[in-house]
């Protein structure tokens, strides 16, 4: 079903394809695919158009690669509840994966006007500055940005953050966690999403922006994290009063 007449590349014609037979269960996760050779002869296209389709669907996390064994079909999407007020780290161990992180930049910055605003301090005042890739068994779902008061969240070190923030404000600092207000939009991923996340460019990623307050209404930290759209999916449950 390639139409070598249309507009629309043929990559993406069978990227499209197979994205489809995957979302409609004909392609089940763990399926394999056929090869490359298999597929040019059945389009009559040339091996170099399937592989790029096959490179992009992979890169997307449609697909996954085994070697000498062949293509398959990737597991669903993350879906997440937005219930519970709760850390990457504690959802990723909840599913049974393993979270780790990649540490991009950890800084003390002077705290710009809107940070101080959102954080209630004062302008200028000094900030932890975190940008981490954060992984679940060792594949990028999210690029994340924190920033949080030096002078509330004390003696933040690389190895704290390569583990979990949320563990130590609570079990080492002690501080109580209360809520958090939350956004999540739908963005075209920027030259460094693509780049940390793994990602095709112009790939659309959930930015979500959380702002965290302890129990006792001091904010405690201002976020601002680049889910992948296609790994994750958020879901809500909704009471009608
Ligand atoms: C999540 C939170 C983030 C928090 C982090 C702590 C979202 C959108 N963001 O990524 O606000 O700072 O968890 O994770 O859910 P950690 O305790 O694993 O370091």
């Amino acid at each position: 079903m390639i139409d070598k007449s249309s507009p629309l590349p043929i990559y993406y014609q069978i990227e499209e394809q197979l994205k489809r037979q995957i979302e409609n269960g004909e392609l089940k996760p763990n399926d394999s695919l056929p090869s490359e050779r298999e597929f040019a002869e059945r389009f009559e296209i040339s091996r170099m158009t399937v592989r790029q389709a096959i490179n992009n669907l992979v890169n997307d996390g449609y697909l996954y690669r085994q070697k000498g064994r062949g293509t398959f079909v990737s597991e669903k999407k993350l879906e997440q509840q937005l219930v519970g007020l709760t850390s990457f780290t504690e959802d990723m161990k909840a599913r049974g994966m393993v979270p780790s992180s990649k540490l991009l930049s950890f800084e003390i910055i002077a705290a710009s006007e809107k940070i101080a605003e959102q954080l209630h301090i004062s302008l200028h005042a000094p900030v932890y500055e975190i940008k981490r890739i954060r992984l679940a068994d060792d594949v990028p779902m999210a690029l994340e940005s924190v920033y949080v008061s030096a002078n509330l969240v004390k003696g933040l070190t690389e190895s704290i953050v390569n583990d979990s923030l949320y563990r130590y404000i609570e079990e080492e600092l002690g501080l109580k966690i209360g809520e958090a207000n939350q956004t999540l939009e739908s963005i075209l991923a920027s030259e460094t999403e693509v780049k940390h996340l793994r990602i095709s460019s112009y790939s659309p990623v959930l930015l979500i922006q959380r702002n965290t307050y302890l129990q006792d209404g001091t904010p405690l930290e201002v976020v601002k994290s680049s889910y992948r759209a296609d790994r994750y999916k958020f879901t809500i449950n909704m009471t009608r009063s």
